[in-house]
């Protein structure tokens, strides 16, 4: 299973451009909304945020609240508040209160700033956001969904040459329209295989045996009773004879009657992906020592 490393330098090149993009665009806000996909917390982080980033205030959304464990959801935030560092866990397709909770967060984490504006007699203060995350995390959901609450894009600033496009969420928080798309890390297999299960990355990039091999062997570890359930199958066994299990029980056999298995491997991640076997988060905080 040596190809998570050997694709180490996978990444597209047009993502050097992206990279330039939010480089240039980071100048233009006060702080980062970070995206984290909340199924894979830790291995949806791009290291290199921080670099790019500056020294800009953070918050960090936890996306897929619902597709995660509500205890580990829990445990993740309490870890990020530990550090100090703000964070949110959220359903970007189904919150009503988006914007309220954003806008909230980030006035939060903004407040000495503007406090300090204010004393100096400033009236109002803006604060300007920027999205980002690697992708599928869910920028552009979350960018349409408080779009869609609140349509009001604002004009640029003036004196300022660049075309951005605003969208305030509440009286004193806007977002930058266009999200900065950060590249995942590929640090360990571990990091690729829970990218490639939640279909980070693009499914050809890494095995598709060897992704399903070690989702079957995860689940088998922390949630046996999930795969029972799903396909009423015995799970005292490995991950190799549980893939044949689900074949049988799914008639996934081929016309010599061996196994089907790319119609299983197919069906597994389907099932984990649409969270057929309920919420699953692959990553806790300590487990992953982040
Ligand atoms: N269930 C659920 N799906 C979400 C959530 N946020 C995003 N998605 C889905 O995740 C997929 C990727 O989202 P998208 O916004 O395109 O990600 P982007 O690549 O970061 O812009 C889409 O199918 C979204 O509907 C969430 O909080 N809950
Ligand atoms: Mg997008």
């Amino acid at each position: 299973m040596s190809e998570a490393r050997t694709n180490i330098n996978w990444f597209p090149g047009h993502m050097a451009k992206a990279r330039r993009e939010m480089s240039e665009n980071i100048k233009y806000v006060d702080m980062v909304i970070e995206i984290r996909d909340g199924r894979i917390v830790a291995s949806s982080e791009n290291p290199l945020l921080r670099e790019i980033a500056g020294n800009k205030p953070r918050l960090i959304v936890i996306s897929k609240k619902d597709k995660a464990e509500d205890e580990v959801t829990a445990a993740w935030i309490d870890y990020f508040h530990r550090h100090n560092i703000e964070a949110i866990a959220l359903n970007l397709v189904a919150d009503r209160s988006i914007n309220k909770k954003i806008s909230d967060a980030c006035l939060k984490i903004m407040a000495e700033k503007i406090a300090k504006y204010k004393a100096k007699g400033m009236k109002h203060v803006e604060i300007k956001a920027m999205v980002v995350g690697i992708p599928n995390v869910g920028k552009s959901t979350l960018i349409n969904s408080v779009a869609q609450k609140k349509a009001a894009k604002t004009a640029d600033r003036p004196g300022v040459t660049r075309n951005l496009q605003w969208i305030k969420i509440s009286q004193d928080v806007a977002l930058l329209d266009t999200p900065g798309v950060l590249w995942p890390k590929f640090e360990d297999e571990r990091t690729a295989f829970n990218l490639a299960i939640t279909g980070a990355i693009n499914d050809d990039i890494l095995p598709v045996e060897d992704v399903v091999r070690y989702a079957v062997g995860q689940l088998l570890i922390n949630h046996p009773e999930k795969l029972a359930d799903r396909y009423g199958i015995d799970t005292n066994a490995d991950a190799i004879e549980t893939i044949d299990r689900i074949a049988k029980a799914r008639g996934c056999l081929l016309n010599d009657g061996g196994y089907d298995y790319k119609r299983v491997y197919a069906l597994i991640l389907k099932d984990i992906r649409d969270s057929q076997l309920g919420g699953i988060s692959w990553e806790k905080p300590n487990a992953d020592g982040q």
